[in-house]
């Protein structure tokens, strides 16, 4: 019974996604550094302490023998991860091809693939296949690992085909999927050639989660549309078989933040800013470097902003952090909606307003292309500079395109409880329905509404900042990435009991 008491019974949660939230740096034959790598998915499980989580996925390289792949097995497995090994060639057509050369911009809205981006990567027909073997790859890692009672929770776009896999094998696992992207409209994922087979993989799984209500929604009307199934209350019928869908918004650690901000390194790091920025508004950006983020759109609102408030020319510094991704892919393998171009986009827009609206003392714009990440075992410098810059932001400006749910709108409300700064949220953002009530909800397509909105943020009066941001603030800590874990995976256990009871009756 003490030991009971000391070591309290955890479930078992294999957490499978397409990359561990380790990079591999090969060191020797048979050694291997490791380095804790950033992203929404690492960021959200953070704060998850209920269970005893392994880490199924791949570790962004290629290791072609033997030796190489024993010593990385057991490297890794110290931190609880287990790797999924994939050739050059099936990243090539599974990872660069299929999931980010069609289903990421799909899924944003973005439409499929023009006819010459499609050819330099070879036939759709053979990333799909790829796509399909490499989710077969990931099933058999994790049927060589599973036992029985263990959750299987299968992450994102990269593993649709994942839970047909397991279900073949063992219709007994229980098995969970959610989407990190939003789920489009069914029109658009009506044009995806394996529309149906997709969404039949998907349905194999008990509980299919979303970030929110309209994303749950657009998938049970594309398998009604699609699929001719039934949609109900719960989720989607089929044959008398039941899948949950429903809507789990993920949150932040936002604790962990906090907690953070009374740090005396993040102190120093503050004070540092606030000296640097002393008699200017601090606007602020962070996002990965990519085309939904929509970083030449907040640019081009900037500009106007500046080009129609002179008063403001010199008051006022946009930090825009720009985090190259998908880095850990060789150059020429990487197609996708040129990266390469948007980065140059991107440093045109800022010279230009540097240029009209630059002075000697006080450049508008502050554009770092950065390599930090944020580490999510260790407290790393780069996260406590992070929350240094959320903390002394005056406004935030999140202008995705599109957002699954976008964790960085999370994150700066967490920092904010003393400065009470205004956040300007993109509408097409998860994280609108859940902090929009505090945030000024913006179309970032429409420069002029955006540009608008910047002067509004930095003209607000306390009193309305404070109402806002004690909106947000409360939903961020009560809403955290512990409870989204807990909640999706409790709601997973309970979905497949009540489908036992169902099948007795
Ligand atoms: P992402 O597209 O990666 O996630 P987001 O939700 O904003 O977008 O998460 C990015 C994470 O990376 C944040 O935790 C942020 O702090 C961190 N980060 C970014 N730049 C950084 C930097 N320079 N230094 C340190 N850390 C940095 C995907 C979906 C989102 C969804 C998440 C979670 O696209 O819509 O919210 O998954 O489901």
């Amino acid at each position: 019974e003490e030991a009971a008491v000391a070591r309290p019974f955890r479930q078992r949660l294999l957490v499978v996604a397409n990359r561990l939230p380790v990079s591999a740096i090969r060191r020797g034959e048979d050694s291997w550094s490791l380095e804790i790598s950033a992203g929404g998915l690492v960021s959200a499980l953070l704060g998850v302490k209920e269970f005893e989580a392994r880490w199924i996925g791949w570790a962004g390289v290629n290791v072609p023998d033997e030796i190489g792949q024993k010593a990385l097995t057991k490297a890794l497995a110290e931190k609880r991860c287990i790797p999924v090994f994939l050739d050059e060639e099936i990243v090539h057509q599974y990872y660069n091809g299929y999931c980010n050369n069609i289903l990421w911009p799909l899924f944003h809205y973005l439409g499929l693939p023009q006819e010459d981006r499609l050819a330099t990567t070879r036939s759709f027909q053979s990333q799909f296949a790829a796509y399909k073997k490499a989710n077969q790859m990931f099933a058999d890692v994790v049927n060589a690992h599973y036992e029985e009672g263990d959750v299987v929770w299968c992450h994102d776009y990269h593993l649709m085909y994942l839970p047909e896999c397991l279900k073949k094998c063992n219709t007994k696992m229980k098995v969970g999927w959610f989407l990190h992207t939003p789920f489009p409209s069914s029109e658009i994922h009506r044009t995806l050639p394996s529309r149906s087979e997709l969404l039949r993989s998907v349905l194999a799984a008990d509980l299919v989660g979303f970030h929110t209500y309209d994303y749950a929604r657009h998938f049970v009307s594309a398998c009604t549309r699609i699929l001719g199934l039934e949609g109900t209350p719960e989720g989607v019928e089929d044959q008398g078989r039941l899948t949950r869908v429903a809507a789990f918004p993920i949150g932040i650690d936002s604790a962990r933040f906090i907690r953070a901000l009374e740090l005396p390194q993040v102190q120093e790091h503050i004070k540092e800013l606030k000296e640097r920025f002393a008699g200017r508004k601090v606007m602020l950006g962070v996002d990965r470097l990519d085309m939904i983020k929509g970083i030449p759109q907040k640019l081009l609102a900037f500009e106007k902003f500046l080009e129609e408030n002179p008063c403001w020319r010199g008051k006022v510094v946009l930090l825009q952090i720009a985090v190259p991704t998908r880095t850990d892919v060789p150059e020429c393998m990487l197609l996708p909606f040129s990266y390469q171009k948007l980065t140059s986009q991107v440093h045109e827009i800022v010279g230009r307003i540097n240029g009209r609206f630059g002075t000697l003392t006080a450049v508008p714009i502050h554009h770092l292309v950065s390599t930090v990440f944020l580490v999510w075992t260790d407290r790393s410098l780069d996260f406590h500079a992070l929350c240094a810059l959320y903390a002394v932001t005056d406004v935030a400006l999140v202008t995705s395109l599109r957002d699954g749910m976008n964790l960085v709108s999370y994150e700066f409300v967490s920092c904010q409880d003393a400065k009470k700064g205004v956040l300007i949220l993109s509408e097409f953002a998860g994280a609108a329905q859940s902090l929009g009530a505090g945030a000024i909800l913006v179309n970032p397509w429409n420069i002029i509404e955006v540009a608008a909105s910047i002067g509004q943020a930095l003209n607000m009066p306390a009193e309305e900042r404070e109402k806002r941001h004690c909106h947000n603030f409360h939903h961020v800590i009560m809403h955290t990435a512990q409870e989204w874990a807990e909640t999706f995976v409790s709601e997973l256990n309970d979905t497949v009991v009540e489908a036992q009871l169902r099948s007795i009756e």
